[in-house]
């Protein structure tokens, strides 16, 4: 396969030095010495379990906490999409679902080059710009790491999550039979070298203990809180019993629409429910989080100590949230708070406003793209979506119309505001929750008529005014209910409430 690379447009300060006065490669690098470097952590499925989110009171993420105290926290961060595949593209790519087409999850490799051409990722804009750049692990959603690798890492290594799984401590946690990978919480006793994410992290700790000559986009993915839920015993034992439950009201699901209720994934807590396991599937959650924190400490220790600290942006995203038993869910996939909101951090040790506060304004991860083009002097490429919250590390408290955009499936779409999330899906159902009266989403207001402009004003005014087709190549959606096809998804649900009754349960809906 050929790709037709787009022309890129942007001269960096570094590459203006060198048209200018025709330096030699070293000189540049000296006169670029301004230029900043970049380490972004991704981490994946982490919801607002953090300490500095405050989501679950048990939470113990001291290293995060301490990078939100010291640059800009976001506190009502969502994705661009609740599903890894379309999260990251949309965010790499810097490209919305509906004008990309790349709404499921996709093998990138496997997708026509027509479709993908006009695109720059992240990474490539950074080294076509001078940088060093480093991908570690999960940065794009499996495989789609491999996308044009070569082109865009000057170095690639994936860890995955290693062999972690071949010493569990069978006493501890919850081990469902037959083995499920999407619900196991349980502890392991290899030693921390098989954890995938720690050897990501001691990859990172290495490459900023070099001396480096160029400015370096380094990209750090950590795979926990991602199920399996498997850590070190340490990290398990942190947590006492018992875990706090989140708030979960029961018939959570009566008031919302089918296409909505169909987005909930009620059969993975069938089994969970059967056997019990919540308690030690959240103990499994918390303690994964903390292990990932762990790590992020060791990568932000060594930056700390090195001599790249005060010229380096740190920007810490996940690729969405999780609910964990609220509105009868369990994992992602769903337009709800749970599952869009992120933990959402950028320190740029030059911002000397704006760090240290709290953002309370509405941010999409599509922002993601233009506001490091931003930061570094380089241009973004004109199709690229979002805007640069700039503004928003300068003055955390700016306000900010324009609401978060969250797309699952062609046609269905989600606004949050400051204060409110109007939910619109494919067949014209909706949903409105307000923030202020109602932060866990449980009464919907889009049936009361008092709000009836308001929602028309959001839709008229926020929502797509057209939808790219869905790009039908390359697709790869592992068990994955299809998020361009909701009425598969509205059967599928359907067909689970029977399996709840089956097994002597109550379905979330008779
Ligand atoms: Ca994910
Ligand atoms: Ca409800």
């Amino acid at each position: 396969m050929t790709h037709t690379l787009p022309k890129n447009s942007s001269i960096s300060a570094l590459g203006l030095c060198a048209v200018l006065f025709g330096l030699s490669d070293i000189q540049t690098y000296a006169a670029a010495v301004d230029q900043p470097n970049v380490l972004m952590i991704c981490v994946d499925d982490m919801n607002d379990w953090v300490g500095f989110l405050g989501g679950h009171p048990q939470a113990k993420t001291p290293n995060m906490d301490s990078l939100a105290a010291k640059g800009v926290n976001f506190t009502n961060a969502h994705c661009t999409a609740p599903g890894c595949s379309p999260s990251r593209n949309a965010l790499l790519l810097g490209v919305e679902p509906h004008n990309s087409g790349l709404y499921p999850f996709y093998n990138l490799n496997h997708v026509d080059a027509e479709s993908l051409e006009r695109f720059t990722p992240l990474p490539f804009l950074f080294r076509e710009n001078g940088y060093t750049t480093v991908g570690l692990s999960k940065v794009w959603h499996n495989p789609d790491n491999s996308y044009r690798q070569d082109e865009q890492w000057d170095e690639y290594r994936m860890y995955g999550t290693g062999k972690k799984n071949k010493a569990l401590i069978k006493e501890k946690g919850y081990h469902p039979e037959p083995y499920n990978k999407r619900t196991i919480a349980c502890p392991a006793s290899n030693p921390l070298t098989d954890f995938g994410d720690y050897n990501a992290a001691q990859h990172a700790v290495r490459f900023l203990g070099k001396e480096h000559q160029k400015p370096f986009f380094l990209a750090v993915g950590f795979i926990l809180p991602h199920a399996s839920f498997i850590m070190p015993e340490a990290n398990w034992d942190r947590f006492l019993d018992p875990i706090s439950e989140p708030l979960i009201k029961a018939d959570d699901l009566a008031d919302i629409p089918q296409v909505g209720q169909s987005n909930a994934q009620i059969y993975v807590e069938i089994p969970v429910r059967r056997d019990k396991a919540w308690e030690d599937i959240r103990r499994g959650y918390l303690a994964s989080i903390n292990f990932t924190d762990d790590n992020v400490g060791l990568v932000l220790e060594a930056l700390e100590k090195s001599p790249y600290a005060d010229n380096t942006i740190i920007m810490l995203w996940s690729d969405h949230g999780f609910h964990l038993g609220e509105k009868r869910s369990f994992s992602k996939f769903s337009l709800w708070e749970e599952a869009t909101r992120t933990p959402f951090i950028i320190f740029d040790p030059r911002n000397r406003s704006g760090n240290g506060q709290a953002c309370a304004e509405p941010i999409g991860l599509i922002n993601v793209y233009r506001t490091l083009c931003e930061l570094t002097g380089l241009t973004a490429p004109d199709y690229v979506d979002g805007m640069s919250i700039g503004p928003w590390l300068k003055n955390p408290h700016l306000p900010k119309e324009q609401p978060a955009l969250i797309t699952w499936g062609r046609g269905n779409y989600s606004l949050r505001t400051t204060d409110w999330r109007y939910n619109r899906y494919f067949d014209g159902s909706e949903e409105l929750y307000s923030h202020k009266e109602d932060p866990n989403e449980w009464a919907n207001l889009a049936d009361n008529p008092e709000y009836a402009s308001m929602m028309q004003e959001l839709a008229d005014k926020w929502l797509p005014k057209m939808e790219a087709p869905q790009v039908t190549s390359g697709r790869e959606l592992y068990n994955v209910a299809d998020a361009d096809q909701p009425t598969k998804n509205v059967r599928s649900y359907q067909r689970y409430v029977k399996q709840y009754k089956k097994e002597g349960l109550q379905p979330p809906l008779d």
